[in-house]
């Protein structure tokens, strides 16, 4: 174990300091001669009495060497990070600190990355905090066995947390050969990181655990029951290691204990396709309709003007829920909560969210198998309803262009396995951040559209828009060229108000078929207070453009979007007191319309 040790702290960081200066304009200071730091002020809000901003952070290697690592320090100020994305985020006292991804750590000489951002918040309005950036170069942990052993003896400098954690790991599990150790000691070390800061630390530490053991794929796969145990083990003597009797975590780590056995039935549920139904899919029968209501539509959708029109040619506006991420939360995606949804809200439609690199992504060390069974399990589900379904590519904060071919494999292999299915809709990058619509989105659309239309000619498409799929307006007269496409608006009612109202407008009126593939009544975080006057606002607005909308999120995470309480751990058939305040309001909202 003191190797794995030794291997974990060996990092010699090449320290630099920068202060930058978060302002609403983008700021481009350099790190050193060949490090730069960006950070851009994309958006701010207030709610609740708080200041709300949002950061995009680039880091450019200007140098002639690979970057190996890096670590960003940002001083509180007095405020407090509330969301984070690609990254991992350590509360140091006055100051985070920002670790990257296994996907965003190396940085090639010459190359960049825009995918890091948080959210803050602060008691007043603010435009300054400070950044500053460490970076690690390639050439100096690439040293031979002795010099690691040189350095790990200065090493005692490095997080006391994570050694403590990695041995107290090591003492407890059965994992027998050292690679293994190695592996879960990586997992513990990321683990312990993340439980300083985040709400759902414990399942990011357990993915984080399973994206090692995948990911690095040391042993047999009978081997991997074991391991996956041991990395459970390790996960949650991280999160006491953690936790310090912080009542919070212990909540949270309790939380994690559902989602151990979620990701254990997940895993041993091979036969997915077989359990539900065969026969209904298998002869891709028809949507299914219900008599007298236009609003539960039959067949393919396609688009006319402005409008989704069934097969018969009726206006139709879905109207649904959209899963949480399907590496977080896979146990609500299931036929049973889709029956009770529709017999509760009334709703026509169920989004599958699949983030390619958040957690345990698609791309990011996800089992890209047990992942598309679900999707699987979840689009015949929805086929045995009479529900629309939508394969969501959920793309967040960065250009889809960076995983373009991903995208074209993926979306080639669905479109090929459900080209007979009519309940199928494809919505290819949830949120672009930083993609101009006419130079990046719009050729991304092209392509993958393309490889759809080689499989399904007639599949409904959703393309999502700049700006978190805000910027509608970009798209009026630069349409794609296809029949069967329309493009994303969300919204957050706490911070998206008539601004936002108002691109939908202007998208409309030119003839610009819009979709809501993701709303809230909360902020744009996912948390925060419910504004009910804008909720209300726009569901009149939807309402009255025949404008579908789907509503984020089927899960019992504890922050306002969820649909379900935090208390209840029911993943179908649910009673109204199981529902959240934003569960209530969309149901009633979706059966009322
Ligand atoms: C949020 C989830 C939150 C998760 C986070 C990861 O609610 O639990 O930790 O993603 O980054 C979006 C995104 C959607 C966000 C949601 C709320 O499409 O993925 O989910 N949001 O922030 N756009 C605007 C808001």
């Amino acid at each position: 174990m003191k190797r794995v040790i030794r291997i974990l702290i060996s990092y010699a960081l090449a320290l630099v300091l920068v202060i930058v200066s978060m302002n609403c304009s983008f700021v481009n200071i350099k790190a050193d001669e060949q490090v730069y730091l960006s950070v851009s002020k994309s958006n701010s809000w207030e709610s609740e009495g708080k200041y709300y901003a949002q950061f995009n952070l680039t880091i450019t290697n200007n140098s002639s060497k690979n970057l190996q690592d890096w670590t960003i320090n940002i001083s509180k100020s007095g405020g407090e990070i509330s969301q984070s994305w690609c990254c991992f985020v350590s509360d140091l006292g006055n100051s985070y600190e920002l670790k990257p991804e296994s996907y965003n750590k190396e940085i090639k000489a010459g190359e960049n990355i825009s995918n890091v951002g948080l959210i803050m918040s602060f008691p007043a309005e603010t435009s300054n905090i400070n950044a500053s950036i460490s970076p690690v170069f390639e050439t100096e942990v690439k040293e031979s066995p002795n010099i690691k052993e040189e350095d790990s003896n200065k090493e005692e400098t490095k997080s006391q947390e994570s050694v403590e954690v990695t041995e107290e790991i090591n003492a407890g599990d059965e994992v027998e050969t050292e690679e293994i150790d190695e592996n879960l000691a990586n997992a513990a070390l990321v683990a312990s990181r993340c439980f300083l800061s985040y709400a759902d630390a414990p399942v990011i530490a357990i993915r984080a655990c399973y994206d090692y053991m995948i990911v690095l794929n040391t042993e047999p796969k009978e081997e991997q029951e074991t391991i996956a145990e041991a990395a459970v083990t390790a996960a949650q003597t991280a999160s006491e290691f953690a936790t310090d009797g912080d009542v919070e975590s212990i909540n949270t780590a309790n939380n994690a204990n559902d989602d151990n056995n979620a990701y254990e039935v997940s895993k041993d549920n091979e036969p997915v396709i077989e359990d539900s139904n065969p026969e209904a899919v298998e002869d891709n029968e028809p949507v299914t309709s219900v008599a007298g209501n236009k609003n539960i539509p039959t067949g393919r959708l396609r688009v006319s003007g402005t409008k989704l029109v069934d097969a018969s040619g009726n206006v139709v506006q879905l109207r649904g829920v959209s899963s949480h991420g399907l590496s977080w939360f896979p146990e609500y995606v299931n036929e049973s909560a889709m029956a009770s949804l529709k017999a509760d809200f009334g709703i026509n439609v169920f989004r599958i969210a699949m983030y390619p690199r958040e957690y345990a992504g698609y791309l990011t060390g996800g089992d890209k198998e047990t992942l598309k069974a679900k999707i699987d399990e979840g689009v015949r589900a929805a086929a045995n309803q009479g529900l629309y379904v939508i394969i969501d590519w959920h793309v967040l904060n960065y250009n889809p262009n960076e995983i373009k071919d991903e995208a074209i494999s993926f979306f080639n292999e669905m479109s090929m396995k459900y080209a007979g299915y009519d309940n199928v809709i494809y919505e290819i990058c949830n949120e672009p951040v930083g993609a101009d619509w006419a130079s990046q989105i719009k050729p991304y659309a092209e392509s993958v559209i393309a490889t759809i239309r080689a499989n399904d000619p007639n599949a409904l498409v959703i393309v999502g828009t700049n700006t978190w799929s805000q910027d509608v307006d970009a798209v009026v007269g630069n349409e794609i060229d296809d029949a069967n496409v329309c493009y994303s608006l969300h919204f957050y009612a706490a911070t998206h108000k008539d601004n936002i109202q108002n691109k939908l407008r202007y998208a409309i009126n030119n003839g610009v078929p819009v979709f809501v593939s993701e709303c809230s009544i909360c902020d744009a975080s996912g948390n925060g207070g419910i504004d009910y006057a804008s909720a209300n606002s726009w569901l009149e607005l939807l309402n009255s453009l025949d404008v579908s909308y789907i509503a984020w999120s089927l899960c019992n995470k504890a922050e306002t979007s969820a649909l379900i309480n935090s208390s209840c751990s029911k993943t179908s058939g649910w009673s109204e007191e199981d529902y959240s305040d934003a569960g209530k309001w969309f149901m009633q909202a979706i059966k009322n319309q």
